[in-house]
């Protein structure tokens, strides 16, 4: 034909917080009639990684498939002991190998969309083959103004108590990713040596939307955060897609989504801590007997380690780590799973009326996407940054006190009034609803992010 094929290329980064956006995002982009190459490092961390791969591949034949075989990690990895960074370390130093898969790819790359983490080790094989390239930040705009910004005054962070970021606001020291505060960290590597790159970038991909952080993109558009930033699209809010529904095998057992419909509208607490955080056992039994007291009907996602395929052959029962007398309390009033779920399908079903959630920002957006209000309880990273701004936007709550993932154990009285008092408060159901309707808003005819996609298209015409 003779319009010309818009051919992108994506390369997500290790664990579901940063699959999962980049495959709804390859979504958008076939809607919007792109031609799409995945290039997947190989081999995955986890088995939820590569159980949504192939379910992508299979809902989406038509999309060029490459694989990143990633070289055996090395001594000198022993930077952090998390399965996720590690890769993260591997997928850096792997990056050579993409020369030749680039080179490779025919029609020629309109863009190359890569993860946040791979900066510095992506922009000299990208610049030399002359490919546009953008990333995706899988983290809120508001985390990605102080990933610009936090270079330029890290040297005086130490002894301050927080990061003044101009018209977004002020982080304080509290927030502050704990790892960050730890020079030697990948974390703080990755921060220090890329975040003053961001401008050699084309542009920089965020799923948000206007209604969620419209005076962020626009603060960072405006060049009021650093000055010469690439454009910054909210491209948000990503919309969960049906290749990431799971089958419900072994009819026998009781299904999320079978017992959620005998409850209530609006009746039970969904409670998750995403796909990385194990939490501790004591504070597991704290949870369950917050649960119980809070007198609402619940849904909980336990997870005691952190990647899922080291459950295997291990798979310790509930009973053990709960005790039996709680348990019976709690399958009086919830149900508790141990497996990966359809989080989506819960979150949009009409008898789930909160959210105790980490705060990872997928989790976020799906809250938002589905109107469910959330109570914060940040375990690492970006998530205290996460669970303030939607404190901000009145649309939850988050207890500042509960500290970082292990810092503490938040006894299950307090657990159980936090829940009471957000599930009884109707301001924060009302402004839940208000920002579902600005998400559904945002990608319709006109909408931020709607308009997002078609200038970057233009962009890629060209
Ligand atoms: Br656990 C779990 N089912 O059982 P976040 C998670 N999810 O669908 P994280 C399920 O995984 P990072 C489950 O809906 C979200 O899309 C959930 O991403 C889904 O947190 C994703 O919320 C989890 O960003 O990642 O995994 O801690 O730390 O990278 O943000």
């Amino acid at each position: 034909s003779l319009v010309p094929t818009t051919h992108v290329a994506l390369l997500p980064s290790s664990g579901m917080g940063h699959l999962t956006p980049f495959l709804r995002l390859a979504a958008v982009l076939l809607q919007n009639q792109c031609h799409v190459t995945l290039i997947t490092p190989q081999p995955t961390v986890s088995k939820s990684e590569q159980v949504l791969l192939s379910h992508f591949h299979s809902s989406f034949p038509q999309v060029n498939k490459l694989e990143l075989q990633l070289l055996p990690s090395q001594d000198n990895d022993a930077i952090s002991t998390d399965p996720f960074y590690l890769q993260f370390a591997s997928i850096r130093r792997s990056s050579h190998l993409l020369s030749p898969l680039l080179a490779s790819l025919s029609p020629p790359l309109s863009a190359f969309i890569f993860d946040m983490t791979l900066i510095s080790p992506v922009l000299p094989i990208v610049e030399s083959l002359s490919v546009p390239h953008y990333i995706l930040f899988t983290s809120s705009a508001t985390m990605f103004s102080f990933f610009s910004y936090f270079p330029s005054v890290a040297a005086s962070t130490s002894s301050s108590d927080g990061v003044q970021i101009p018209e977004v606001g002020t982080i304080p020291r509290s927030s502050i990713p704990p790892l960050l505060l730890n020079p030697t960290s990948l974390f703080s590597k990755i921060f220090m040596e890329d975040g003053p790159k961001l401008k050699k970038l084309h542009g920089v991909l965020i799923n948000t939307f206007e209604g969620l952080e419209g005076n962020v993109l626009k603060a960072l558009n405006n060049g009021k955060v650093v000055k010469e930033l690439p454009p910054i699209y909210g491209v948000g809010p990503f919309v969960p897609c049906d290749f990431e529904k799971i089958e419900q095998t072994g009819v026998t057992v009781t299904t999320p989504l079978n017992w959620l419909d005998d409850q209530p509208d609006g009746s039970v607490v969904y409670v998750s801590f995403g796909s990385r955080t194990a939490i501790g056992r004591d504070q597991i039994r704290e949870i369950g007997e917050g649960l119980v007291r809070s007198g609402y009907k619940f849904l909980w996602v336990v997870k005691d380690k952190k990647v899922d395929r080291e459950e295997e052959g291990e798979e310790e029962g509930l009973e053990e780590v709960l005790g039996i007398e709680l348990m019976k309390r709690i399958r009086e009033n919830g149900l508790v799973v141990k497996k990966w779920v359809d989080q989506s399908e819960i979150l949009s079903h009409k008898s789930v009326g909160g959210f105790v959630s980490h705060c990872g920002w997928n989790s976020v957006i799906e809250a938002a996407w589905f109107g469910v209000p959330i109570i914060g309880w940040p375990q690492i990273g970006d998530q205290k940054i996460n669970a303030e701004l939607v404190s901000k936007g009145g649309w939850g709550v988050w207890k500042k006190e509960w500290g970082w993932e292990g810092e503490c154990v938040v006894k299950g009285e307090e657990i159980g009034e936090a829940i009471k008092q957000m599930m009884n408060d109707e301001s924060i159901g009302i402004k839940a609803t208000q920002i579902k309707e600005a998400a559904r808003n945002d990608i319709s005819v006109g909408g931020g992010s709607k308009v997002a996609i078609q200038a970057l298209k233009e962009v890629w015409k060209k």
